[in-house]
């Protein structure tokens, strides 16, 4: 059954793989599951063909024969769960796997998406500079504490599973900010997660469809 998943027709990341369909894509390219992209342009995303399938408007969305999801940690949890290489076949380190990706998404990606947002939102206001150091320290203090449970471990718990996808595809978008480089260990988790090929498969195609939209008209 044919996937087709939804990803910004512009992106507006630089084709930085920075946008949520490329952990999709990942997702997709760690199980082998060929899939399809629509791109929709910003427009198009807050109108009612889009909106059915994504009540906030949002990218990315996934569709397979008559089922359609959106929130990444919904439809990488889905393509995990029906197909094998994302979660172990043990009960309880399946658990733990899925413990891990709700840790990237509810514990790890709010602050760091504050600390996004107010770069870009508020660097304007007279209280920005003033904010910004408490908004990164809020960053840090996750990051000391991922870092120490890491440690010198390649992945989160035993072999790379969902987990694993979910945290590298979040700490992914701090690697513009520095942030990242104060801990020497998740650097180096990260360019683990950005080694695999069904990553480098992902973040190739989110690129090509990136330059195709923002080559000049002939
Ligand atoms: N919780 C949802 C999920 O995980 O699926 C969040 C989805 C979401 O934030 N989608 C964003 C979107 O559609 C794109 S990925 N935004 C348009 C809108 O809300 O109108 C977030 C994103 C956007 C841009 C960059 N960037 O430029 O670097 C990075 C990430």
């Amino acid at each position: 059954m044919t996937i087709t998943i939804t990803a910004f027709e512009r992106s507006p990341d630089g084709g930085r793989g920075l946008a949520r369909d490329t952990r999709v894509r990942w997702a997709l390219e760690e199980v082998g599951l060929p899939y399809e992209v629509r791109f929709v342009s910003f427009r198009a995303m807050k109108e009612p063909a889009h909106l059915a399938l994504h009540p906030f408007g949002q990218i990315p969305t996934y569709e397979e024969g008559d089922l359609a999801l959106f929130e990444t940690g919904a439809i990488v949890f889905h393509i995990a769960h029906r197909h094998a290489g994302l979660l172990p076949d043990d009960a309880n380190a399946r658990a733990r796997a899925i413990t891990w990706m709700f840790a990237a998404l509810n514990t790890v990606e709010p602050p760091i998406l504050e600390l996004a947002n107010a770069r870009l939102l508020e660097s304007d206001k007279s209280w920005f500079e003033e904010r910004l150091p408490l908004v990164e320290d809020r960053v840090r203090n996750r990051l000391k504490q991922l870092s120490a449970r890491l440690g010198d471990a390649e992945w989160l718990d035993g072999a790379f599973s969902v987990g694993d996808l979910m945290m590298v595809s979040v700490l992914l978008r701090l690697k513009p900010s520095g942030l990242l480089n104060e801990f020497p260990n998740l650097v180096a988790y990260v360019a683990r997660g950005e080694a695999r090929p069904a990553y480098e498969r992902a973040f190739d195609a989110q690129l090509a469809a990136y330059r195709a939209s923002h080559r000049p008209a002939d």
